[in-house]
């Protein structure tokens, strides 16, 4: 498994020529060159010019709109076919050490780099013994969106990588014989032996050193969950993640700087995850054929002249303010600004007569995967361990009889807690929909705060059972006072333009030839366990076959 660690410009398979900061345009750096000494691979990066950010009036053969994992796959195999590739991202760059010498703050510290424009965070668990965990912070271009909706707080990644910055690292294919209902128009055969392979293999996914697990005292919180499952009889498994497994080996040994077991997780690590900064976009930047301008927020895509598409970028600053307005030319664009940007976008554009022609189907069956959270409290005798990886590994699998996935997840205060923690994955049958409303000016999303009952239901089909068995109860301190499930949020956003439905079998939203989408939206709702591998690998399909055939 490769080395590679935030930052590092020359990951496997870039070009030492082409540094990142010669590959991100607009990086809306933290910090001048000054606080840069001894940090070698940012410094060598601000030796090369980087790129000025896409001009009001360029031309582009194709656009990609967003740098999570839909559109870097999108970008690096246009890129591979010979396609020059500007990608447009709302977040910033990630690439420029902060005041502490960190691209990155610390989950348990949080600064104004956590939040996406918020003058207050709001932490996912932000109860802790009934007390308020939330606190003032700088409003800034932060790493974190809590994008609130009437029912639902929906949180995502903003910067270059999209979710790839926040997320666990998580990197599950479901089982083959969930696909069915994950992707119901797609031939599993072509997932299974193409697909999810080639994106487990580009997204460096690999799985916890089972004899390393045993004795980590960062994993205790996860040998409980085990212990506890099994006495239930529900079935544990090793859940895969793109973190690099030595590098943490390293950071317990002490030999190496501590990341994930220094609490890095939700504003981003700066060390040892493989976020799409270390893969996908690595390579595509080796091609030479991509440029990112970060802080660059799309606004509008309407048709123009020549089957081309006028894309209007709103240029930000780091306090979100519009410094600029460009207006520029694409042959192709690609939606892959995430489940909730993307179906935004479409459902403005069509409501506002800029895209009329795309269909019905454009804002529905949106849903978030089925998550709930919850806690557990551990009897004195079953310590969860003050040191906790802040990288899950591990999950109780009642799929079969439930309905439900649970991450057993860490809660790396660095304090015991006496706690176990869970994200749970369920089979919610709830779909909810974007619409304009014109008097707002605003995209909103019809999602019921009440629709989480089902979730909670086939989470309690695990721990009601384990907390029978156990002795114990759930905790009550997490989400405020007396609130046992964290039923007011989704980490998995899925769905809005729906493949084989908003649009066509491989994404093409026929009515408008070059437009595509290529990211989260395309699932409709659910993918039954995390879902990035399953984004992933559906971008590979879909652009492999148009690159086929429309290029
Ligand atoms: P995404 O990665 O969200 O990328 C979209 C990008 O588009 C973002 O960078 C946006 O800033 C950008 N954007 C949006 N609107 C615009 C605009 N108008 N103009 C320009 N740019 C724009 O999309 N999934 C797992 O499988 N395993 C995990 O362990 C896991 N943990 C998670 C933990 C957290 C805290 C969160 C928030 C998510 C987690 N996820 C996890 C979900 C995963 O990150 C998510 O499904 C993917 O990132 C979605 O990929 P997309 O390519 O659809």
């Amino acid at each position: 498994m490769s080395g590679s660690t935030l930052g590092h410009p020359t990951s496997p398979g870039a070009s030492p020529g082409v540094s990142r900061r010669a590959f991100i345009a607009g990086t809306g750096s933290v910090l001048g060159a000054a606080a840069l000494a001894g940090r070698a691979p940012a410094a060598r990066a601000h030796a090369v010019p980087a790129p000025a950010p896409i001009a009001d009036g360029a031309r582009v053969p194709a656009l990609v709109i967003g740098t999570g994992y839909g559109g870097a796959v999108a970008a690096l195999r246009l890129a591979e076919a010979g396609v020059d590739v500007h990608m447009l991202e709302m977040g910033m760059a990630w690439d420029v050490p902060g005041p502490d010498g960190k691209v990155f703050c610390n989950t348990r510290e949080p600064d104004h780099r956590s939040y996406w424009l918020r003058t207050r965070t709001k932490a996912p668990v932000n109860y802790f013994i009934g007390l308020p965990l939330d606190r003032d912070i700088p409003r800034y271009t932060g790493i974190l969106d809590a994008e609130e909706f009437g029912g639902i707080t929906v949180y995502q990644g903003r910067g270059v990588g999209g979710g790839s910055l926040v997320n666990g690292g998580m990197a599950v294919t479901p089982r083959r014989e969930d696909f069915g209902a994950v992707l119901p128009s797609v031939n599993p055969g072509e997932m299974y032996d193409v697909y999810y392979p080639r994106a487990n293999a580009a997204l460096g996914v690999g799985t916890v050193d089972p004899d390393w697990f045993e004795s980590a005292a960062c994993y205790q919180y996860t040998r409980v969950g085990r212990r506890h499952a099994r006495r239930s009889g529900l079935p544990f498994v090793f859940v895969p993640d793109v973190y690099d497994w030595e590098y943490m080996e390293r950071e317990a040994a002490g030999t190496a700087t501590k990341s994930a077991l220094a609490g890095e997780i939700l504003y981003g690590n700066n060390h040892g995850k493989k976020s799409l900064q270390q893969t996908y976009l690595a390579r595509a930047r080796a091609t030479g054929r991509v440029t990112v301008s970060a802080l660059h927020r799309v606004a509008s895509v309407a048709p123009a002249s020549g089957g081309r598409y006028t894309v209007v970028v709103e240029q930000l600053d780091t306090g979100g303010g519009v410094t600029a307005v460009k207006s520029v030319t694409a042959d192709r664009v690609f939606f892959a600004a995430g489940s909730v940007g993307t179906s935004k976008l479409l459902v403005k554009l069509k409501a506002t007569g800029v895209l009329p022609l795309l269909n019905d189907e454009v804002g529905r069956d949106w849903g978030e995967n089925g998550n709930v959270m919850c806690g557990r409290a551990n009897h004195l005798w079953d310590p969860t361990g003050a040191l906790q990886s802040a990288i899950p590994c591990g999950g109780i699998d009642n799929r079969a009889s439930g309905r439900a996935f649970a991450e057993v997840a860490p809660l790396p205060t660095g304090i015991e807690t006496f706690a176990s923690f869970y994200l749970s994955i369920t089979g919610n049958p709830h779909r909810a929909r974007f619409s304009w409303n014109p008097v707002a000016g605003r995209v909103e999303l019809d999602w019921q705060t009440a629709w989480k009952q089902p979730s909670i239901d086939m989470a309690r089909s695990i721990f009601d059972r384990i907390n029978a068995k156990e002795g114990t109860v759930y905790r009550s301190d997490l989400f405020g006072a007396y609130k046992i499930w964290g039923d007011h949020l989704t980490y998995h956003p899925l769905g809005g333009a729906v493949l084989n439905r908003a649009t066509d079998g491989h994404g093409r939203l026929t009515a408008y030839p070059g437009l595509y989408v290529i990211d989260g939206a395309l699932i409709p709702g659910n993918t039954t366990v995390n879902p990035f591998v399953t984004i992933t690998a559906l971008a590979e399909r879909n652009i492999e076959k148009i690159i086929a055939t429309d290029l």
